[in-house]
Protein backbone atom coordinates (compact mmCIF):
# COMPACT_ATOMS: atom_id res chain seq x y z
CA UNK A 1 0.00 0.00 0.00
CA UNK A 2 1.10 3.51 -0.64
CA UNK A 3 2.51 5.99 1.86
CA UNK A 4 0.73 8.78 2.64
CA UNK A 5 2.57 12.54 2.64
CA UNK A 6 0.23 15.79 3.51
CA UNK A 7 2.16 18.87 2.48
CA UNK A 8 0.77 22.14 2.58
CA UNK A 9 1.45 25.26 0.17
CA UNK A 10 2.11 23.14 -2.62
CA UNK A 11 0.59 25.83 -4.94
CA UNK A 12 3.95 26.91 -5.54
CA UNK A 13 7.78 26.91 -4.66
CA UNK A 14 9.38 24.62 -2.27
CA UNK A 15 6.01 22.21 -1.78
CA UNK A 16 4.99 22.20 -5.19
CA UNK A 17 8.51 20.21 -5.73
CA UNK A 18 8.19 18.19 -2.53
CA UNK A 19 4.54 17.24 -4.04
CA UNK A 20 6.52 16.02 -7.47
CA UNK A 21 9.45 13.85 -5.55
CA UNK A 22 7.42 12.48 -3.04
CA UNK A 23 4.64 11.54 -6.23
CA UNK A 24 7.61 9.89 -8.15
CA UNK A 25 8.39 7.59 -4.80
CA UNK A 26 4.92 6.66 -5.09
CA UNK A 27 3.28 8.39 -2.12
CA UNK A 28 -0.21 9.25 -2.22
CA UNK A 29 -0.72 13.26 -1.69
CA UNK A 30 -3.01 15.47 0.23
CA UNK A 31 -2.22 18.41 -1.29
CA UNK A 32 -3.05 21.90 0.50
CA UNK A 33 -2.92 25.61 -0.54
CA UNK A 34 -5.59 28.39 -0.97
CA UNK A 35 -5.08 28.86 -4.39
CA UNK A 36 -7.98 26.62 -5.71
CA UNK A 37 -7.19 26.45 -9.24
CA UNK A 38 -3.47 25.91 -9.21
CA UNK A 39 -4.55 22.89 -6.18
CA UNK A 40 -6.83 21.59 -9.05
CA UNK A 41 -4.30 21.55 -11.85
CA UNK A 42 -1.26 20.00 -9.94
CA UNK A 43 -3.54 17.53 -8.71
CA UNK A 44 -4.52 16.30 -12.34
CA UNK A 45 -0.75 16.17 -13.56
CA UNK A 46 0.15 14.56 -10.56
CA UNK A 47 -2.40 11.67 -10.76
CA UNK A 48 -1.40 11.41 -14.75
CA UNK A 49 2.16 11.03 -14.52
CA UNK A 50 2.55 9.33 -11.68
CA UNK A 51 -0.57 7.23 -11.29
CA UNK A 52 -1.20 7.78 -7.33
CA UNK A 53 -3.77 9.36 -5.82
CA UNK A 54 -4.15 13.09 -4.73
CA UNK A 55 -6.86 14.62 -2.87
CA UNK A 56 -6.62 17.75 -3.08
CA UNK A 57 -7.44 20.50 0.39
CA UNK A 58 -8.45 23.85 -0.58
CA UNK A 59 -7.83 26.30 3.10
CA UNK A 60 -6.07 28.51 4.78
CA UNK A 61 -3.73 27.52 7.49
CA UNK A 62 -4.25 30.77 9.18
CA UNK A 63 -8.01 29.45 10.21
CA UNK A 64 -8.24 26.89 12.57
CA UNK A 65 -11.37 26.09 12.09
CA UNK A 66 -11.22 25.08 7.90
CA UNK A 67 -8.08 23.05 9.15
CA UNK A 68 -9.98 21.17 12.19
CA UNK A 69 -12.95 20.68 9.30
CA UNK A 70 -10.47 19.83 6.76
CA UNK A 71 -8.83 17.16 8.62
CA UNK A 72 -11.98 16.04 10.62
CA UNK A 73 -13.35 15.67 7.12
CA UNK A 74 -10.54 12.79 5.83
CA UNK A 75 -12.14 9.44 4.74
CA UNK A 76 -10.38 6.23 7.06
CA UNK A 77 -7.99 5.53 4.05
CA UNK A 78 -6.63 9.01 4.03
CA UNK A 79 -6.34 9.60 7.71
CA UNK A 80 -3.00 7.26 7.47
CA UNK A 81 -0.75 10.28 7.44
CA UNK A 82 2.68 9.16 7.31
CA UNK A 83 4.43 12.04 6.55
CA UNK A 84 3.41 15.71 6.95
CA UNK A 85 5.38 18.40 5.76
CA UNK A 86 4.82 21.93 7.46
CA UNK A 87 5.98 24.35 4.66
CA UNK A 88 3.16 27.16 3.47
CA UNK A 89 4.60 30.22 5.05
CA UNK A 90 5.24 33.78 3.52
CA UNK A 91 7.89 36.76 4.25
CA UNK A 92 5.69 39.97 3.82
CA UNK A 93 8.07 43.34 3.93
CA UNK A 94 11.67 44.29 4.66
CA UNK A 95 11.32 47.22 7.39
CA UNK A 96 13.49 48.55 10.57
CA UNK A 97 11.22 47.01 13.25
CA UNK A 98 10.17 51.24 14.12
CA UNK A 99 8.97 51.56 10.28
CA UNK A 100 7.07 47.87 10.45
CA UNK A 101 3.50 47.54 9.04
CA UNK A 102 1.46 45.69 11.77
CA UNK A 103 -0.72 44.31 9.03
CA UNK A 104 2.23 42.21 7.47
CA UNK A 105 3.65 41.14 11.40
CA UNK A 106 0.35 39.28 11.94
CA UNK A 107 0.41 37.55 8.39
CA UNK A 108 3.78 36.31 9.08
CA UNK A 109 2.80 35.39 12.65
CA UNK A 110 -0.54 34.10 11.86
CA UNK A 111 0.81 31.72 8.84
CA UNK A 112 4.31 30.63 9.97
CA UNK A 113 3.70 30.07 13.37
CA UNK A 114 -0.03 29.75 14.36
CA UNK A 115 -1.05 28.13 10.59
CA UNK A 116 1.86 25.40 11.24
CA UNK A 117 0.36 24.84 14.92
CA UNK A 118 -2.94 24.33 13.38
CA UNK A 119 -2.44 22.05 11.06
CA UNK A 120 0.34 19.90 13.15
CA UNK A 121 -2.32 20.00 16.45
CA UNK A 122 -4.56 18.57 13.95
CA UNK A 123 -2.70 15.83 12.86
CA UNK A 124 0.07 14.66 14.69
CA UNK A 125 -3.42 12.96 17.11
CA UNK A 126 -3.76 10.56 13.70
CA UNK A 127 0.40 9.94 13.72
CA UNK A 128 0.18 9.26 17.95
CA UNK A 129 -2.68 6.51 17.34
CA UNK A 130 -0.55 4.66 14.98
CA UNK A 131 2.27 5.13 17.05
CA UNK A 132 4.67 6.47 14.37
CA UNK A 133 5.22 9.06 11.48
CA UNK A 134 7.37 11.84 10.19
CA UNK A 135 6.88 15.96 10.40
CA UNK A 136 9.29 18.09 8.45
CA UNK A 137 9.10 21.96 9.46
CA UNK A 138 9.98 24.19 6.97
CA UNK A 139 12.10 26.71 8.98
CA UNK A 140 14.70 28.80 7.75
CA UNK A 141 18.15 30.66 8.05
CA UNK A 142 16.27 33.14 9.40
CA UNK A 143 15.37 30.74 12.14
CA UNK A 144 19.00 30.27 13.41
CA UNK A 145 20.17 34.12 12.63
CA UNK A 146 18.68 37.68 12.50
CA UNK A 147 19.27 39.97 9.69
CA UNK A 148 18.64 44.09 9.24
CA UNK A 149 14.98 44.29 8.67
CA UNK A 150 14.06 40.51 9.02
CA UNK A 151 12.94 41.67 12.78
CA UNK A 152 9.28 39.95 12.74
CA UNK A 153 10.20 36.97 9.85
CA UNK A 154 13.21 35.74 11.33
CA UNK A 155 11.35 35.60 15.12
CA UNK A 156 8.74 33.12 13.27
CA UNK A 157 10.88 30.88 11.66
CA UNK A 158 12.67 31.01 15.38
CA UNK A 159 9.63 29.87 16.50
CA UNK A 160 9.42 27.39 13.98
CA UNK A 161 12.85 26.18 14.85
CA UNK A 162 11.71 26.16 18.94
CA UNK A 163 8.79 23.85 18.09
CA UNK A 164 10.60 21.47 16.18
CA UNK A 165 12.42 20.85 18.52
CA UNK A 166 9.68 20.77 21.61
CA UNK A 167 7.82 18.56 19.29
CA UNK A 168 10.45 15.84 18.75
CA UNK A 169 10.29 15.44 23.02
CA UNK A 170 6.83 15.72 23.18
CA UNK A 171 5.98 13.18 20.84
CA UNK A 172 9.92 10.83 21.06
CA UNK A 173 7.21 8.13 23.18
CA UNK A 174 5.38 7.68 19.97
CA UNK A 175 8.17 6.76 17.32
CA UNK A 176 7.51 10.61 15.82
CA UNK A 177 10.33 11.86 13.78
CA UNK A 178 10.46 15.22 13.15
CA UNK A 179 12.43 17.12 10.83
CA UNK A 180 13.41 21.09 10.49
CA UNK A 181 14.80 22.61 7.74
CA UNK A 182 16.16 25.54 7.22
CA UNK A 183 17.37 26.63 3.50
CA UNK A 184 19.06 29.87 2.57
CA UNK A 185 18.23 31.97 -0.62
CA UNK A 186 15.72 29.79 -3.02
CA UNK A 187 14.24 31.39 -6.18
CA UNK A 188 10.40 30.68 -6.06
CA UNK A 189 7.57 33.04 -5.49
CA UNK A 190 8.97 33.48 -1.95
CA UNK A 191 10.40 37.01 -3.23
CA UNK A 192 7.33 37.84 -5.21
CA UNK A 193 5.36 37.68 -2.31
CA UNK A 194 7.52 39.50 0.29
CA UNK A 195 7.99 42.42 -2.23
CA UNK A 196 4.31 42.34 -2.66
CA UNK A 197 4.04 42.00 -6.77
CA UNK A 198 7.01 43.88 -7.10
CA UNK A 199 8.87 41.58 -9.38
CA UNK A 200 11.91 43.74 -10.42
CA UNK A 201 12.79 43.73 -6.60
CA UNK A 202 12.38 40.15 -5.90
CA UNK A 203 14.61 39.90 -8.81
CA UNK A 204 17.05 42.09 -7.25
CA UNK A 205 17.43 39.16 -3.85
CA UNK A 206 18.97 36.75 -6.14
CA UNK A 207 20.95 38.95 -8.62
CA UNK A 208 24.41 37.91 -9.44
CA UNK A 209 24.73 34.86 -7.63
CA UNK A 210 23.11 31.43 -8.51
CA UNK A 211 20.25 30.72 -5.79
CA UNK A 212 18.99 27.24 -4.67
CA UNK A 213 15.85 25.78 -6.52
CA UNK A 214 13.06 24.36 -5.08
CA UNK A 215 13.99 20.34 -6.28
CA UNK A 216 16.88 21.41 -4.18
CA UNK A 217 15.37 21.80 -0.92
CA UNK A 218 13.16 18.88 -2.05
CA UNK A 219 15.62 16.46 -2.29
CA UNK A 220 17.16 17.10 0.71
CA UNK A 221 13.99 16.82 2.48
CA UNK A 222 12.90 12.95 0.90
CA UNK A 223 16.59 12.25 1.41
CA UNK A 224 15.67 13.04 5.47
CA UNK A 225 12.09 11.01 5.25
CA UNK A 226 13.17 8.44 3.07
CA UNK A 227 15.84 7.26 5.58
CA UNK A 228 15.70 3.93 7.85
CA UNK A 229 13.07 4.48 10.74
CA UNK A 230 15.52 4.10 13.25
CA UNK A 231 17.52 7.37 12.09
CA UNK A 232 16.29 11.24 12.77
CA UNK A 233 17.72 13.80 10.78
CA UNK A 234 16.83 16.78 13.32
CA UNK A 235 17.72 19.70 11.52
CA UNK A 236 19.18 20.53 7.86
CA UNK A 237 20.71 24.39 6.88
CA UNK A 238 20.88 23.63 3.26
CA UNK A 239 22.34 26.74 1.57
CA UNK A 240 23.38 28.03 -1.93
CA UNK A 241 27.06 27.59 -2.35
CA UNK A 242 27.03 31.88 -3.40
CA UNK A 243 25.75 32.34 0.65
CA UNK A 244 27.72 32.09 3.89
CA UNK A 245 24.98 33.20 5.79
CA UNK A 246 22.35 35.63 6.00
CA UNK A 247 23.78 37.95 4.56
CA UNK A 248 26.95 37.33 2.93
CA UNK A 249 26.67 36.94 -0.69
CA UNK A 250 28.76 35.99 -3.54
CA UNK A 251 27.42 37.99 -5.65
CA UNK A 252 29.45 38.82 -9.54
CA UNK A 253 28.44 41.84 -9.99
P1 LIG B 1 6.18 30.37 -2.31
O1 LIG B 1 5.61 31.73 -2.13
O2 LIG B 1 6.62 29.98 -3.67
O3 LIG B 1 5.16 29.27 -1.75
C1 LIG B 1 4.48 29.46 -0.53
C2 LIG B 1 3.35 28.45 -0.42
O4 LIG B 1 2.71 28.63 0.86
C3 LIG B 1 2.29 28.62 -1.49
O5 LIG B 1 1.90 27.36 -1.98
C4 LIG B 1 1.14 29.29 -0.76
O6 LIG B 1 -0.10 28.84 -1.31
C5 LIG B 1 1.29 28.70 0.66
N1 LIG B 1 0.68 29.56 1.66
C6 LIG B 1 1.05 30.82 2.02
N2 LIG B 1 0.19 31.31 2.92
C7 LIG B 1 -0.76 30.37 3.15
C8 LIG B 1 -1.93 30.29 3.94
N3 LIG B 1 -2.29 31.30 4.74
N4 LIG B 1 -2.67 29.15 3.90
C9 LIG B 1 -2.30 28.13 3.11
N5 LIG B 1 -1.22 28.13 2.32
C10 LIG B 1 -0.46 29.25 2.33
O7 LIG B 1 7.42 30.29 -1.28
P2 LIG B 1 8.44 29.10 -0.94
O8 LIG B 1 8.11 27.86 -1.64
O9 LIG B 1 9.78 29.66 -1.06
O10 LIG B 1 8.13 28.97 0.62
C11 LIG B 1 7.81 27.75 1.27
C12 LIG B 1 8.36 27.78 2.69
O11 LIG B 1 9.79 27.85 2.63
C13 LIG B 1 7.91 28.96 3.54
O12 LIG B 1 7.62 28.50 4.83
C14 LIG B 1 9.13 29.88 3.55
O13 LIG B 1 9.18 30.69 4.68
C15 LIG B 1 10.24 28.85 3.52
N6 LIG B 1 11.54 29.32 3.09
C16 LIG B 1 11.71 29.86 1.83
C17 LIG B 1 12.96 30.27 1.43
C18 LIG B 1 13.19 30.93 0.11
O14 LIG B 1 14.26 31.58 -0.07
N7 LIG B 1 12.31 30.78 -0.86
C19 LIG B 1 14.13 30.11 2.29
C20 LIG B 1 13.84 29.55 3.58
C21 LIG B 1 12.60 29.14 3.93
P3 LIG B 1 -1.39 29.77 -1.57
O15 LIG B 1 -0.91 31.14 -1.87
O16 LIG B 1 -2.08 29.07 -2.71
O17 LIG B 1 -2.17 29.66 -0.31
C1 LIG C 1 13.99 32.84 3.52
C2 LIG C 1 15.44 33.12 3.49
O1 LIG C 1 17.27 34.83 4.09
O2 LIG C 1 15.22 35.68 3.00
O3 LIG C 1 13.61 32.23 4.70
O4 LIG C 1 15.20 34.98 5.30
S1 LIG C 1 15.77 34.73 4.01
Amino acid sequence: MNRIALITGVTSGIGKAVADIFAENNYNLIITGRRHDRLKEIKSDLEKQFGIKVLALCFDVRNNDEVVDNIDSLSEEWRNIDVLINNAGLAVGLNHIQDGVVNDWERMIDTNIKGLLYVTRAVAPLMVSRDGGHIVNICSVAGKEVYENGNVYCATKHAVDALSKGMRIDMLKHNIRVTNICPGAVETEFSIVRFKGDTERAANTYKGMEPLVASDIAECIYFAVSLPSRICINDMLIMPTAQANSHTFNRKI
